[in-house]
């Protein structure tokens, strides 16, 4: 155990710079007036949150590309400030709970979770693995890119981005474990390949349940279940005809009870130290899917602070 009591720091990032796609940062917005810090509040958590982070204040007035990547000098700007803010939480003794936003604010998330827990794993649960570095980018954009910056090796791109500079990759491969993936592109593949990082797609979690998978997950990360652990939520992860209010919907993925599962199994080590709730986008698709997706991130949330059915 790494807290001590029920206390939670929430760090609500409206940021939408890491992708193309308005209303992104609607997302954590969204998710407060739904009423999840009474939620929370009512599970008998001490909850700080003194509203969202103006984010948009850091945005500077011109950002070229960088290469390939867009809006490198904004992302790095709030993805730091998030990291710091992280930190901050965890020092205090606070759970991290981050509320995106697009998922290139787990660049900051993880960051200040390392700084602090340097032992710390990451489970990512994603359609995507977002490990593109800035040479195998298709997109450019920096929310398919935070993994490749945090990964500790010094062979995975030709050389770090300068604008970076204030992050330390510290995230040993063996300690980083996905679940979820069906979108990989070939260069990921790759990298996923080279590094042995560990994967369960939803083949694995097909074939050998979702109770198996969280099992299998946590023994490659944290074999002993003694190391503090981050869990980086991109709701993207749920099928779309649950989560359908997202940026990149890709068919095929985890169910409404697969989804909670993962986060009520995490819940149930005592280990968790920092959450990622990333990518709910209130501004895409109609009513009922963007009431299903916010509730559904709130849920997700609740189970990581251990909500139970019974
Ligand atoms: B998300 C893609 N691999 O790099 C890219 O939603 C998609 O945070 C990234 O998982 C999806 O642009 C990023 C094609
Ligand atoms: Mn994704
Ligand atoms: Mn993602
Ligand atoms: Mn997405």
């Amino acid at each position: 155990k790494y807290l001590k009591g029920k206390n939670v720091g929430i760090i609500g990032c409206p940021f939408s710079g890491g992708q193309p796609k308005e209303g992104v940062d609607e997302g954590p917005i969204k998710m407060v007036e739904y009423g999840l810090i009474d939620q929370i509040l009512e599970m008998g958590w001490n909850v700080e949150f003194d509203g969202h982070r103006k984010l948009t204040d850091l945005k500077p007035t011109e950002d070229p590309n960088i290469g390939r990547l867009k809006k490198p000098r904004y992302v790095s700007r709030v993805t730091k400030a998030v990291a710091d803010a992280v930190e901050s939480n965890l020092r205090r003794g606070q759970l991290a709970l981050t509320l995106g936003g697009d998922h290139s604010l787990a660049l900051g998330t993880v960051s200040g979770t390392l700084s602090v827990y340097p032992e710390a794993c990451l489970i990512w649960i994603d359609a995507h693995a977002d490990i593109n570095t800035p040479d195998t980018t298709e997109s450019g954009n920096l929310h398919g890119c935070p993994v490749s910056f945090l990964l500790a090796v010094d062979d995975l791109f030709q050389e770090r981005v300068s604008e970076f500079s204030w992050l330390k990759p510290r995230l040993r491969p063996d300690k980083l474990v996905y679940i979820g993936l069906r979108d990989v592109d070939p260069p990921e593949k790759d990298i996923l390949k080279k590094y042995g990082i560990k994967a369960f797609s939803m083949y694995h979690v097909d074939k050998f349940g979702i109770g198996k998978v969280v099992e299998m997950a946590l023994d490659a990360v944290n074999p002993n279940r003694d190391l503090p652990i981050h869990l980086s939520f991109d709701v993207d992860a749920l099928d779309p005809t649950v989560a359908p209010s997202t940026g990149t919907p890709v068919r095929g993925g985890l169910t409404f009870r697969e989804g909670h599962y993962i986060c009520e199994a995490i819940h149930e080590t005592g280990l968790l130290v920092s959450v990622d709730l990333m990518e709910v986008n209130p501004s895409l698709e109609d009513e009922v899917s963007v009431f299903e997706t916010v509730t559904v991130g709130c849920s997700l949330v609740r189970c990581c602070l251990g909500e139970t059915l019974l």
